[in-house]
């Protein structure tokens, strides 16, 4: 497939890059982290989305070098920020799969060693999958990367497969709302409704609960009602290159 030799060539000449989304406390409306989201320049293609190619760098045993490219570019950023003296988190997307390889634990100790960050400044999303319902397999590198200090986020929540008593037994201590309840909220009872359920739900459990997709000014003051910790969306940033980040960031100060 040429896609996956495209790939490998991209990874190799560093034309994949991360791109930062913001992550905002609502109520003191301060930007508190980003988010780290693999984009591909692709020559033809141009700005390639990892929903196109993630799956093709699983199938082509590249998954590996993807997940430390966004790793250490995450954590580079980081500790600048910790040095600036006004440290950011990141949150970097895992897929399911890293979550069933049994040294990962370990390489991603060895990383934040080498990036001398606060392993809770890092938090690890992860997807609800198929997997996680029927299975135990992934809860041993969970609680491993629990150990590590870095803090676990249930990404897409709502969308997959986990029951709302199954996050009771998973050792993480975010919740992302997925987008689609969040984007539907304001003209849309259930969607409401769901949003409001998970927000309460997840404060009953001690967990953060983080609203993705927020795209209005309505939606925002919505979700400040419901208690809802923390918002990420169009409506404060769309996904930056670092060079904008920084442009976003001294127009805010
Ligand atoms: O940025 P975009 O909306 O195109 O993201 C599409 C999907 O790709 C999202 O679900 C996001 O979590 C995922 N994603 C983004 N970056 C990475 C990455 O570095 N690794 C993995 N596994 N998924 C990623
Ligand atoms: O699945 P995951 O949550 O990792 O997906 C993250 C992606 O969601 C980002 O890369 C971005 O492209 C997209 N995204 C972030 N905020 C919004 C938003 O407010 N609206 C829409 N439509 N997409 C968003
Ligand atoms: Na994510
Ligand atoms: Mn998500």
């Amino acid at each position: 497939l040429g896609l996956a030799g495209d790939l490998r060539r991209a990874i190799d000449a560093a034309e994949l890059e991360v791109h930062f989304q913001p992550k905002i406390a609502i109520g003191r409306r301060e930007l508190i982290g980003v988010e780290c989201l693999a984009r591909w320049k692709h020559a033809t293609h141009g700005w390639v989305s990892p929903s196109d190619f993630v799956a093709v760098a699983e199938h082509t045993g590249q998954l590996g070098r993807l997940t430390d490219l966004v790793l250490r570019e995450g954590l580079r950023r980081c500790r600048e920020w910790v040095e600036t003296g006004h440290p950011l988190s990141v949150a970097v997307n895992l897929s399911p799969r890293t979550l069933v390889d049994p040294v990962f634990p370990s390489y991603l100790q060895e990383l934040l060693t080498e990036y001398d960050v606060p392993p809770a400044l890092l938090t690890l999303e992860i997807t609800e999958d198929r997997m996680f319902a029927e299975t135990d397999r992934p809860l041993p590198t969970l609680r491993r990367l629990r150990d590590t200090g870095v803090r676990l986020s249930v990404d897409d929540f709502g969308t997959g497969y986990s029951s709302l008593s199954y996050l009771r037994r998973l050792p993480v201590q975010e919740v992302k709302i997925d987008r689609s309840f969040v984007q539907g909220m304001a003209t849309d009872d259930g969607d409401y409704a769901i949003v409001r359920a998970v927000v309460d739900l997840s404060r009953h459990f001690g967990l953060e609960v983080v609203a993705e997709g927020v795209e209005s000014e309505l939606a925002l003051s919505q979700l400040e009602e419901m208690g809802c910790d923390i918002g990420q969306g169009f409506y404060f940033s769309r996904p930056l290159s670092y060079e904008r980040l920084v442009a976003w960031l001294a127009a805010r100060t």
